[in-house]
């Protein structure tokens, strides 16, 4: 079997509030058939890719609030998606503001196979900004009152040929989620963000958003031997503006396939799922060089404490 897996990374431009579902899916629909076009295995859309990037609002309703949610996948709006896919023989990821029959409300990304069928699922674990209305901030940043933290770890799934991995947007800056598919073996990891340019409580990283980004993305994609696809949700969205920077980062740690614009594109890479192998079995060998033992810390405390002074010995 190949272990070529062509991707496509699909970016999409803003969404407006009054963008209606079927409106996104066939901005997405498009781009499925140009990725077909370039022989592409998989399709990759952002986090929250059916809505605006809602968590900029404070809600108290929660009527409003569950109007961004989807209570079913597919849904009558998304069907056409999974339809796509078995029609195009093409794979695809998207992120989307799920809610449970049990009430429960995620931030999750969704892995279907080349016959439509849903293969992966992730529920985002790093959820940044807050849960209070803070009125100062240009937008708020409402993660952590409109989700719950994931209630899975990072899986990675058996798909198109290789192990294939899911996070979501914040999780790319914490090296933890990166290492959690490491240790599964992942060959890809799919990554969908949301990312405004300015960062309310430190405009002085406002300059810097798409080298963070870029920082991140190739070290984890490097430290652990894998691919990495960054795709973004960009452009001006109601006033406020994301980065785009979408890109195809190989297990050298280099980017072999970026966006230009900041509106909907898709970037296409081969990519040999075989170059991860050098990295796992050389300077990346877990097995044998990785030292448990000495990462208590990283499990066992959540915040940084300061050094007590003391000695060599
Ligand atoms: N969607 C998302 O996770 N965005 C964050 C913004 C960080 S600033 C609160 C990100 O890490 O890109």
């Amino acid at each position: 079997m190949s272990r070529i897996v062509t991707v496509g990374a699909a970016q999409m431009g803003p969404i407006q509030r009054a963008d209606s579902r079927p409106q996104v899916v066939r901005r997405m629909l498009e781009l499925m058939r140009e990725a077909a076009a370039h022989r592409c295995d998989l399709v990759v859309f952002p986090e929250l890719t059916l809505t605006t990037f809602f968590p900029r609002w404070w809600m108290e309703d929660q009527v409003d609030i569950d109007a961004f949610f989807e209570r079913s996948m597919p849904s009558n709006d998304t069907a056409p998606l999974f339809e796509a896919a078995a029609r195009l023989g093409i794979g695809f990821s998207f992120g989307y503001a799920e809610l449970t029959p049990e009430g429960r409300h995620f931030n999750t990304a969704l892995l279907v196979d080349k016959t439509g069928r849903q293969v992966g699922k992730y529920r985002k674990i790093h959820l940044p900004g807050h849960a209070r209305h803070e009125p100062w901030r240009a937008f708020q940043h409402l993660e952590k009152r409109y989700f719950e933290v994931g209630d899975r770890s990072w899986g990675v799934w058996p798909a198109l040929g290789g192990h294939i991995g899911m996070m979501i947007c914040n999780d790319r800056r914490w090296p933890e989620s990166y290492r959690m598919m490491g240790l599964q073996s992942v060959e890809m990891i799919l990554l969908g963000y949301n990312t405004p340019r300015h960062n309310p409580p430190a405009p002085d990283h406002d300059r810097l958003g798409e080298f963070h980004n870029q920082l991140v993305m190739q070290a984890g994609a490097y430290q652990n031997g894998t691919w990495v696809v960054g795709v973004a949700k960009c452009g001006v969205e109601e006033g406020c503006e994301m980065i785009g920077g979408s890109s195809i980062i190989a297990p050298t740690g280099e980017v072999i396939g970026q966006a230009l614009t900041q509106g909907d594109e898709l970037v296409v890479a081969r990519c040999d799922l075989d170059l991860t192998k050098s990295y796992k079995e050389s300077i990346f060998n877990f097995a044998m060089h990785r030292q448990p033992e000495h990462y208590g810390r990283i499990v066992g405390q959540r915040g940084a404490v300061a050094p007590e002074g003391g000695s060599a010995d």
